[in-house]
């Protein structure tokens, strides 16, 4: 055990002069020290943008003695450290995590408020950082932001793309994308690095080692750099701050001074544009691997740009490479990342000398891998010419790996061509592909899926082999979960507030289990009033929202029925917007005394479809016909609405989540394989409507059958009902009948618009088992309804709910990973007054 160093045995450096100060006169002085000194203002004359950057910059001081003391420490502890490697980081803001991390939110709003702004307005300034598609980014900066609060030593990496991911605008219903240009005004929250940069080489051809026969030079002048920027990470109530270091794609040709100097100014720094490329937009695909040489080249970059990163940290330990397990950990985000398995090794054999058998130990026993999905169009294959043109020695090593995978699985089931035609790491099709969810399997130590059952489905469908090849164990589940910094204490300041009564301080923030505590309040009516007033308050500010991202007026006293989640035909928001239809069909048959007892409800709609994805699109344009119509029918008033809001984003999700009452998790059972807002909603004290899928099956067992609406098939149904439908023609019910007939009878515009997707069911097999599920989909939305006009009993199940949700923490999942896949134990930083 290294000796912890003290402030005091002078192995550490003093800090204690630059102390933060919660002091209102200091922070106001190093405000306004960054708008004269930093952006050329004064204090007379400045506008919320300025006073934005000024204070975050101004705060960012305060991260960074942090930072570097966190480095520092690890490194002379000489702890091991996780890295966290995903090509997605989906962060949101950070100016407000960062105050309520440090503390120091009140001191900043009276600093603010002295200057004549509103803290709220200056937050509403900053720009998403959104380098991430969906839930698996999320999920990364999650974890990023447990590991710091939890203090351990852990690092993402990622790519810093110039482009995020697409803005959406909808335009006459229709999705349209604009590119997020978020770099165009100053980032408080990254710091270039210039003297971290490696140089990446592509395609070129290998020299054999005449010494010895696995050893290869690797030769080529296609050689791009990768210069890294650091994001903090700040964790809440510890001295610990984390990081992300994303790498940006620079060219290392030099200026071309025979071009400049004959005049081709363009050319002289021609590399440079193609350099830059590199690492110029976010790939807006979740769930579809497009399988693009670009994206190839993305990935190689980041990877081999941070397995050079963490060798040269490693090396500086001065210890064997034989020690790398010991000291590093690295989890692979899904297949993205998966070329660092060959770039280790090639560094290792081809660089360091090492015999393949021991570079084969240190990578499989540094590496993990996580997977996301089995959706079978988002499985990571590439073409191997493709692979053997950019990466040429990748190539060979894969085919090393495989060639000696294949031998040992010869041995243990002797002539069984079958299982090794069937366990290739290369696909026998033509071109040749390299699986890359094998290769990740079998260079990683453990592999795991993100809930219970999404971790048995992949043992028993694409792992099923390897389970038996390489043992059971390997194959672990590691539930998701949730930041409840973010997804409460920032998101949800009424119902933080009414946490911290129950529990006496703001423990909880970093220890959900505390919120057990509101079982004991089930029946106090007065704190029962002001559970529900803070809903209530939530959902007067999302009508706010709405009405100022779409125009339309909702009232806040209705239900509030949201599905919010990227657009994809697995997700279903098509049985959501055909069970409205129905909904309105239902209600223009009613008289309007009839019309007015019933339950008022606003539905709700956000999410992006991938570019290319044209049924997602015609999916929005579907929703948004609908809600046109509906929302101008005079009949129908408040008692129906429908809204899209367009853009959906991690700060749009900080508004949409605490004000739902009913959120839709309603995948065909099998598919999703964990969701991660279905968490947040349900901490939020909002309860779910889906089906037996994902981590909505462990959130109905924890917080109780009575708290959770399910229906539809259940995961080992649906091959059945797939295979029948493949030769039978579905039968719609008459509810799912009637809305057909309705958009046929052009109530929502041109119908031809919609008829693909009515015969994506009717004629396309029904994949995703619409016209399966949609009577027990009706069905749990009349219990819906039911349960809610008992108003006692709804606040019941939205307390109970909230007071059992600590399982769903990411703090939990980080420990679990910690403990069992990483094997790293959490070094608080000495607390020194910072
Ligand atoms: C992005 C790029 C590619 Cl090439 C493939 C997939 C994705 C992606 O965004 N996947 C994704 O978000 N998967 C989701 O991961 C979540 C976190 O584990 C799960 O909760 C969710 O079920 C899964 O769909």
């Amino acid at each position: 055990q290294p000796k912890t160093p003290t402030r005091d045995d002078g192995e550490f450096r003093d800090y204690s002069h630059s102390e933060i100060s919660r002091d209102v006169a200091t922070i106001k002085n190093s405000v306004v020290m960054h708008l004269t000194a930093t952006f050329l203002r004064t204090p007379a004359n400045i506008d919320s943008g300025q006073a934005y950057l000024a204070s975050a910059f101004s705060v960012r001081d305060r991260l960074l003695q942090r930072w570097n003391l966190t480095n520092e420490y690890h490194d002379k502890i000489g702890a091991k450290r996780v890295y966290y490697m995903s090509l997605e980081f989906l962060i949101g803001r950070t100016f407000d995590n960062a105050l309520l991390a440090l503390g120091l939110r009140e001191e900043y709003s009276k600093v603010l408020g002295d200057v004549g702004f509103c803290l709220e307005d200056i937050i509403d300034e900053e720009r998403d950082a959104a380098l991430g598609n969906g839930g698996l980014g999320r999920l990364a900066a999650c974890y990023v932001d447990s590991m710091a609060c939890s203090n351990y030593p852990g690092w993402g990496y990622g790519l810093r793309y110039k482009y995020g991911m697409f803005q959406q605008q909808i335009l006459n219903g229709y999705q349209v994308e604009a590119p997020d240009c978020w770099l165009d005004s100053p980032n408080p929250w990254e710091f270039p690095r210039p003297d971290v940069t490696y140089p990446v080489k592509f395609y070129g051809h290998l020299v054999r080692d005449p010494q010895s026969e696995h050893r290869f030079k690797w030769e080529s002048n296609v050689v791009y750099d990768a210069m890294a920027f650091d994001v903090p990470v700040p964790g809440y109530g510890t001295t610990n701050v984390g990081n992300i270091r994303l790498w940006s794609c620079k060219t290392n040709t030099l200026f071309d001074l025979n071009k400049f100097n004959s005049g081709d100014y363009q050319g002289a720094t021609g590399g440079q544009v193609a350099a830059q490329i590199l690492t110029d937009v976010l790939y807006p695909n979740d769930n579809t691997s497009e399988g693009k040489e670009l994206r190839l080249r993305q990935e190689y970059l980041f990877c081999s740009a941070t397995m050079q990163d963490i060798l040269a940290r490693f090396r500086k330990t001065n210890r064997p490479l034989s020690d790398l397990p010991d000291m590093a950990a690295i989890q692979l985000n899904d297949t993205h990342p998966t070329l660092a398995v060959p770039e280790l090794l090639r560094i290792l054999i081809d660089d360091e000398g090492l015999s393949w058998d021991e570079a084969w130990e240190i990578t499989t026993r540094t590496f993990a891998f996580t997977n996301h999905t089995i959706l079978p169009e988002a499985m990571e294959k590439w073409p191997v010419p493709m692979l053997d043109k950019i990466l040429p020695r990748h190539m060979g090593i894969i085919y090393d790996i495989n060639l000696f995978f294949l031998q040992t699985v010869e041995k243990q089931f002797p002539g069984d061509r079958e299982l090794l035609r069937k366990i290739s790491i290369i696909e026998e099709s033509n071109p040749q592909q390299v699986r890359m969810a094998f290769l990740a399997c079998v260079g990683s130590h453990k592999v795991n899926g993100v809930a219970a059952i999404h971790s048995d489905i992949i043992k028993q469908t694409i792992f099923k082999d390897f389970v038996r090849i390489q043992g059971e164990a390997k194959f672990i589940n590691k539930t998701n979960g949730v930041s409840p910094r973010r997804w409460m204490n920032e998101c949800n300041p009424d119902m933080s507030a009414l946490l911290t009564e129950v529990v006496g301080d703001r423990s909880w923030v970093n220890d959900l289990t505390k919120l057990n505590q509101l079982e004991d309040r089930i029946s106090d009516a007065g704190f029962r009033e002001r559970w529900w007033a803070a809903k209530q308050k939530n959902k007067e500010r999302l009508a706010e929202y709405i009405l100022t991202t779409t125009g339309i007026k909702v009232s806040a006293h209705a239900l509030f029925d949201v599905q919010v989640k990227r657009i994809h035909e697995y997700k279903r928001q098509l049985m959501n917007i055909f069970s409205v239809i129905y909904r309105y069909y239902q209600l223009k048959q009613m008289s309007p005394e009839q019309r007015e007892q019933e339950l008022h409800r606003v539905v709700i709609f956000a999410g992006k479809a991938a570019s290319g994805y044209w049924v997602a699109k015609q999916v929005i344009k579907l929703i948004n016909s609908v809600a046109e119509v509906i929302n101008a029918d005079d009949e129908i008033g408040d008692v129906l609405k429908v809204v899209f809001i367009p853009d959906y984003s991690v700060t749009a999700a900080e508004y949409i989540i605490p004000a739902s009452d009913i959120s839709q998790h309603i995948s065909t059972a099998g598919t999703e394989a964990s969701g991660t807002s279905n968490m947040k909603f349900v901490l939020n004290g909002g309860i779910i409507l889906g089906t037996v899928d994902g981590a909505n099956i462990e959130i109905g067992e924890e917080v109780g059958e009575e708290q959770i609406f399910f229906f539809g098939c259940l995961a080992h149904e649906v091959e059945d009902f797939r295979h029948y439908l493949r030769f039978n023609q579905p039968k719609p019910d008459a509810a799912l009948q009637t809305a057909f007939d309705m958009i046929q009878r052009n109530t929502f515009g041109d119908a031809q618009l919609f008829q693909p997707l009515i015969d994506a069911i009717m004629r396309g097999g029904d994949v995703y088992l619409l016209s399966v599920d949609f009577p027990s989909y009706i069905q749990a939305h009349k219990a819906v309804e039911e349960a809610y006009r008992n108003h006692d009993e709804w606040v019941t199940k939205s307390i109970l709910s909230v007071a059992r949700m600590s399982k769903f923490s990411s703090d939990r999942s980080i420990q679990e990973y910690a403990e069992e896949v990483w094997n790293i134990e959490p070094q608080p930083v000495l607390n020194c007054g910072l």
